[in-house]
Parts: C-alpha cells; structure tokens; sequence
C-alpha cells in the first residue's frame, strides 16, 4: 500500500474546537511557520487566484445584516438598482476577463431570488461561461431545485457565507437563522456545484467565534473550494460603521488558520483590501491567502485601484493563476504587461 505524504496528512475533517483555539495561541512566527508550511504542500506559493465581482442588483435588501451597505433598513445613501440586463453583465464580464480575471462572480442584494428572476441570471452564467470564465454567483438562499437548476446552466461556483460564528450570529443577523445558511450550502453541494464560503472579521466578535466560524467550514465533510476571508468594511449608515478597528495581526492568523485548516482551499483575502497597506497584504499572501477580487469595485464599495494591484503583484513576483479554461499564455501576458507597467 503506498505510503501517505505530509500534504495527505494535512486534509482532515475531524478538527476539534480546542485544536482551533490552539492555532489562534501559537506565537505569531509559529503559526505563520505552519501556515506556510502547510500551503507549500499544496500550492505554488506565487500563484493567485483573480474573480471580479459585480453587482447585478443592487440594495432595497429585506435582510438585516449589520454589516452591509444593501440592507433597506439603514440610510447608507445607496442608490437601489434592479437585475441588470444579461449584455451589460457580459459587457462588464469581458472587461474583467481583458483585465485578466478567470472568474466572474456575480451579486444579487436577495433574501433568495424569485424563480423568474432566475431565469434571467441563468441566461447571464451562461453568456459569462461562453467567454471562458469560471462562474460564481451570490444570490442568497437557494431551494434545492434552484441549485440544481444553476448547476445545470453551469454555474461553478455559488458564495454563501457563514460570516461568523454560530454563537455570534444572532448579534448580527435576525432575519435569517445560521442553520439556515448551512441548508443552502447543502444544496449547493447536493447540486453539483462547487461552494464558496467564508466570514468577515471586525464586527467585534471574540477570537473564540473566529475559531468557531473555522471550526464549522473546516468540519463540513467537504471543505469549501473557496474561503473568502473579509475585513469588514465599515460603511457610514449601517449598525456596523463605528466597529472597533481589528489588529492587522489578527487578521493574517485568521487567514493563516484558515490556510492550516483547509489546505486545498483557496483562501481569498477578500473585502476590505483598500484599507490595507501593501504589506499587510504581503504578509496574508505568505499566510497562505492565494485569491483576491480585482477590479477597482467589490459590490458597492471601493477596491483597490486596478494599477495598484499589478503594482503590488509584480513586486512581490507573483502572478495570476489561469484555470482550465482559459490559457496560461494570457495569463503570463498579463503578468509580463504587470511588470513592465510597474517598472516605469
Ligand atoms: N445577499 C446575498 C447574501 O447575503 O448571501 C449575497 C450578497 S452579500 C453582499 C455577500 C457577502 O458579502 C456577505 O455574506 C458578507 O460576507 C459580504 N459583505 C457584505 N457587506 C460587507 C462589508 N461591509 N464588509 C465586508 N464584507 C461584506
Ligand atoms: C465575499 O465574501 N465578499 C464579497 C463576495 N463574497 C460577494 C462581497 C464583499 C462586499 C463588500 C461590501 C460591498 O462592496 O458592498
Ligand atoms: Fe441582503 Fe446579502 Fe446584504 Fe444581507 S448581506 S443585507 S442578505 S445583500
């Protein structure tokens, strides 16, 4: 029988709470130590992820999530948009592909869509995957049948996060219960799809939830593919806006807990890069984050402007990671453009 490696040793699904808890103690150096350790077993360290994300219906959300711009229940000065129509989304789709993203991700500010409004979204995975991209959408609650139904337009990926802890949930949401979140995950699942989930850190929840929100996606029996790991972004209006800033510190060990975890994720240093500097996100990407979302907009807030991001890339050598679909040689283009634009 063959021998199992360390990188097999490193897949589990059985991680106890205190085993969590441990990670989130290490001193810093140790765990950053694990952390990359464990992601040079399963990843070219160099390599990032790219999504773009738009959002294809905008605010007048039902739901009252405390941290979100889209709720109608806080005076954010959002201005409420209805489903875009399926040419712009392409429209916007190739750009983001010509910027050089490999995956599409697209955003509803629902509760759980209606069927019709389904129909429509259907027809945009499907104009976004005939581009070559890898599809993502974000739409809220699912019924089994409609995961099914996006799985067989083709949808890739579906992101429902769990944001935080079982525990902590209720502080933030009211509208919806956390079980809730994981039925929706179990459907993306049954229907074939690929899921992505994960949090938002800075939202005044203990070191303790942060360990509980990782407990719970690295004990689902299949780790998401994608863990999105998002500094919360405090937007003037929401209950949210005069959160405790987190230590940056804090935020590499979630990432770096979750890179130990969940190995064969990626990790996405997700929202809230536009208040970070350079080398904080140098430090997430050794931690193990390998994913961001390009583009100068996240859904509604601010992202980093695209130039600073080839900037920031080609200094730290790194470079996209293309996926099946589209062509390594565009990608190293793209990387060969970052380079030269960041030399002059
Ligand atoms: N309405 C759908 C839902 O809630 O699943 C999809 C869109 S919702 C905007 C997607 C995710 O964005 C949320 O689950 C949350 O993790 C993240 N998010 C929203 N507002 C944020 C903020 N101000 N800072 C950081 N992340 C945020
Ligand atoms: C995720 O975890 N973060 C993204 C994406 N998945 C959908 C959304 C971040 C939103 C930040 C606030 C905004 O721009 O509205
Ligand atoms: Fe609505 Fe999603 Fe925002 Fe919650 S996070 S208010 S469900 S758009």
């Amino acid at each position: 029988m063959p021998s199992l490696t360390a990188a097999d040793h490193d897949l589990r699904h059985d991680w106890t709470l205190a085993e969590v808890q441990a990670l989130f103690a290490l001193p810093f150096n140790d765990l950053l130590y694990r952390a990359h350790s464990v992601y040079r077993r399963h990843f070219d360290p160099n390599s990032v992820q790219i999504s773009t994300l738009l959002s294809i219906k905008t605010g007048a959300c039902p739901e009252d999530c405390a941290y979100c711009p889209q709720s109608a229940r806080y005076h954010t000065g959002l201005k409420a948009e209805k489903l875009m129509q399926v040419e712009d989304v392409v429209a916007q789709a190739r750009s983001a592909r010509d910027s050089g993203a490999t995956r599409f991700c697209m955003g509803a500010a629902y509760r759980s869509p209606r069927d019709q409004d389904l129909d429509h979204i259907i027809d945009m995975v499907k104009a976004v995957r005939a581009l070559g991209m890898e599809t993502c959408a974000t739409l809220g609650m699912l019924t089994p049948q409609q995961a099914q139904r996006l799985a067989e337009a083709g949808l890739d990926y579906y992101n429902h996060n769990i944001d935080t802890s079982e525990e902590y949930y209720g502080r933030i949401i009211s509208t919806r219960r956390f079980q809730e979140r994981l039925d929706t995950l179990q459907a993306v699942r049954a229907a074939g799809m690929r899921v992505c989930c994960g949090g938002i850190v800075g939202m005044g929840e203990s070191i303790t939830d942060r360990a509980r929100m990782l407990h719970t996606l690295a004990t689902l029996s299949e780790h998401p593919e994608s863990v999105p790991v998002n500094q919360l972004v405090k937007v003037p209006g929401t209950p949210l806006e005069s959160a405790d800033p987190v230590d940056p510190l804090d935020f590499v060990r979630v990432i770096a807990a979750a890179r130990i975890l969940m190995p064969r994720s990626h990790v996405r240093l997700s929202a809230g890069r536009a208040q970070m500097s350079d080398e904080l996100q140098a430090l997430a990407f050794f931690a193990g984050a390998n994913s961001i979302f390009y583009g100068d907009k996240l859904l509604t807030t601010e992202n980093p402007e695209q130039d600073r991001d080839r900037q920031l890339l080609a200094r730290l050598g790194m470079h996209a990671e293309a996926h099946a679909g589209v062509s390594a040689r565009r990608a190293a283009a793209e990387v060969s453009n970052a380079r030269r634009r960041a030399a002059t």
